[in-house]
């Protein structure tokens, strides 16, 4: 078969031939063959065999070192170029019909306009370069809400993150052939290299555009090589295209961690929460509980899609197959799963290299260092004065080596939500946990959910901002559509009596000079206790202006180095702050305009009545 019209492609290395015999497929890598005119063309097959030749390819460039095989085997270090080192939001687009579709929190761009942008952007980016056609699965094979796209790309970095990632290659290829509907992603790291030219080890370009067309399915990725800009199953179609798939279809496509937890009597809960980026969603994911008898077990980190069942409940499966988590303040102490994890087989972004050839990053361990390679390349010793690994520097590494990983992970038919969890990193205001009243306070505690910044988005750091349900950044369409979405979804739960408790949490919250109130980590175990106590009404609760609060005999805290003082702060809510915040939320609310939901402007004005 044959692929392309070689005048078109000029052939540096044999094209693989694709084993599809899909004509859109074929078309659409033709067509992306000729505007960005590669050298040389990849099907990628998932293959060990592809996989090892596509590392060899980017240790040959310089892009990725091969760590010391007795202290990581199997396990790589990639350096990014400092100006590309996190996801960049200003420079991320929806580019619906309508300006209004897309929604005051997302950045909007005419679809014809940025159709030119991007025509001239990708025209010959790929020259000098392999495009790699990457076909890959979001969700286990045979899942309702399983989805198919074929990432095309200029950069070996992606495949290999790809492989990780997704379920890649043939696999998706076959489920393609067997006539499912595919979403386009195209990637250029935007570096065309002249013939003879020697290559940069990060290749990347300046000018970024993150964009996705929601009606068309469809995302165009340029300029970046890092993370959710560049791996596009992740947040552009897992969030931004599925949300939009999901809004249309009666699902839902959400930024959060699953997992299945087993008390000590065998009663098991299967939660799903959502927090903005670096907040904690692995480490929750992967948490070793402290109260002995219980045990949570991992089914994702990051991305959740759910839908109602024939019985009418929610049901919940992880379309990714790996972990792209922050690195800086995984530790032993912290999150030893992850670090049992990330034994081997590794992929990590940077973080910095010790002198054995092994990995290190702020918070991995005590003592630091003597000497270091840093992020950057350049010799580094505790003087230095800076950190080490980047803050946003990342691990790769598949699921299924997760000690925790829990066995239906990669079950198609998903598992059953209990419960919906949202928070954030807050100094004050939000206390330990509280459960909402209602299915619709609930989504109200989800739309008008806030949390500090972190490094995984560009921006101050500590900033307090409105996140809502942490789709800030990733929701494809209107923000207060997005609330009505799950006010609908809800309804349907309510038919069958099924609706999962829906409770926020707050593990970041602290005194006045500054330290945190609560350990968080294994003890946030005594919090889901609560959780799993409320499920199973065998425990009652203090009525709050934003919801239930527990009473303080009512939480496991024996064992906790904790004063009395220290707790009463942590499950009591200041009314006047709550008012401040219902207010401020209230103004989110004027800026989404005619979206917002009736039902939470209501649950907004019942917040500032209780607080009177
Ligand atoms: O860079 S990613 O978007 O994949 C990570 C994150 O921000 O959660
Ligand atoms: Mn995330």
């Amino acid at each position: 078969m044959t692929l392309l019209n070689a005048a078109d492609v000029p052939t540096a290395t044999p094209h693989r031939v694709p084993e599809t015999t899909r004509a859109d497929v074929l078309a659409f890598v033709a067509d992306i063959a000729r505007l960005t005119k590669p050298a040389a063309i990849h099907w990628c097959d998932g293959s060990l065999a592809e996989r090892e030749a596509v590392l060899s390819e980017l240790v040959a460039a310089g892009t990725i070192e091969k760590l010391n095989d007795d202290l990581r085997p199997n396990s790589y270090l990639a350096r990014s170029d400092e100006s590309d080192v996190a996801r960049v939001e200003s420079r991320t687009f929806i580019c619906s019909e309508s300006e209004k579709d897309a929604g005051p929190t997302n950045n909007w761009a005419d679809p014809d306009e940025m159709r030119a942008t991007l025509g001239g952007l990708f025209t010959e980016s790929m020259r000098g370069r392999t495009m790699y056609v990457v076909p890959f699965l979001m969700g286990p094979v045979g899942s309702p809400v399983t989805r198919v796209g074929i990432e095309i790309t200029d950069s070996p970095y992606v495949v290999a993150s790809m492989g990780i990632m997704t379920r890649m290659g043939r696999i998706a290829l076959d489920v393609i052939e067997a006539g499912a509907d595919w979403v386009k992603a195209v990637h250029s790291v935007g570096a065309p290299l002249e013939h003879g030219e020697a290559d940069v080890a990060w290749p990347s370009n300046p000018t970024k555009y993150i964009t996705h067309f929601p009606e068309t399915r469809e995302i165009w990725s340029f300029g970046s090589a890092y993370g959710g800009n560049a791996l596009l199953g992740k947040k552009s179609f897992a969030l931004r295209i599925a949300s939009a798939m999901a809004r249309d279809e009666g699902w839902l496509a959400e930024h959060m961690m699953l997992v299945k937890v087993t008390s000590p009597e065998g009663q098991i809960a299967h939660i799903a929460a959502a927090f903005p980026s670096a907040c904690g969603k692995t480490n929750f994911a992967m948490m070793q509980p402290t109260l002995p008898g219980w045990t949570v077990e991992t089914l994702g980190d990051d991305i959740v899609w759910m839908w109602v069942d024939d019985d009418g409940r929610l049901r919940g499966i992880n379309p990714e197959a790996g972990f792209f988590g922050v690195a800086p303040g995984t530790g032993m102490k912290t999150n030893p799963v992850a670090m049992q994890t990330l034994w081997g087989n590794t992929l990590f972004t940077n973080v910095a290299r010790t002198d054995d050839g092994d990995v290190w990053w702020e918070g991995m361990s005590k003592p630091v260092p003597q000497h270091l390679t840093d992020w950057r390349g350049q010799s580094w010793t505790p003087e230095s004065g800076t950190p080490a690994a980047h803050p946003n520097s990342r691990f790769t590494v598949a699921i299924d080596q997760c000690p925790s990983a829990a066995s239906e992970w990669n079950d198609p038919r998903g598992v059953v939500i209990d419960a919906i969890v949202f928070g954030g990193r807050r100094s004050d205001t939000m206390p330990l946990v509280v459960e909402a009243r209602s299915w619709e306070h609930g989504v109200y505690l989800g739309a008008t959910m806030a949390s500090e910044r972190t490094a995984a988005a560009e921006g101050v750091v500590g900033e307090l901002r409105r996140d809502p349900f942490a789709m800030a950044p990733f929701t494809g369409y209107n923000v207060g559509d997005h609330w009505s979405h799950w006010l609908h979804i809800g309804e349907r739960l309510a038919a069958s009596g099924t609706q999962p408790h829906i409770f926020h949490v707050n593990w970041f919250r602290r005194d006045s000079d500054g330290s945190f109130l609560w350990p968080g980590f294994g003890d946030n175990i005594r919090v889901v206790q609560w959780m799993m106590d409320r499920l199973a009404g065998r425990v009652g609760a203090s009525d709050s202006p934003i919801g239930a609060l527990p009473r303080l005999g009512d939480l496991t805290l024996d064992g906790l180095d904790m004063t009395i003082e220290a707790a009463h702060q942590i499950l009591t809510v200041d009314s006047d702050e709550i008012r401040a915040d219902a207010r401020d939320a209230h103004n989110l609310f004027a800026s989404v305009g005619d979206t917002v939901p009736a039902a939470l402007m209501r649950e907004n004005a019942r917040t500032l009545q209780l607080c009177d």
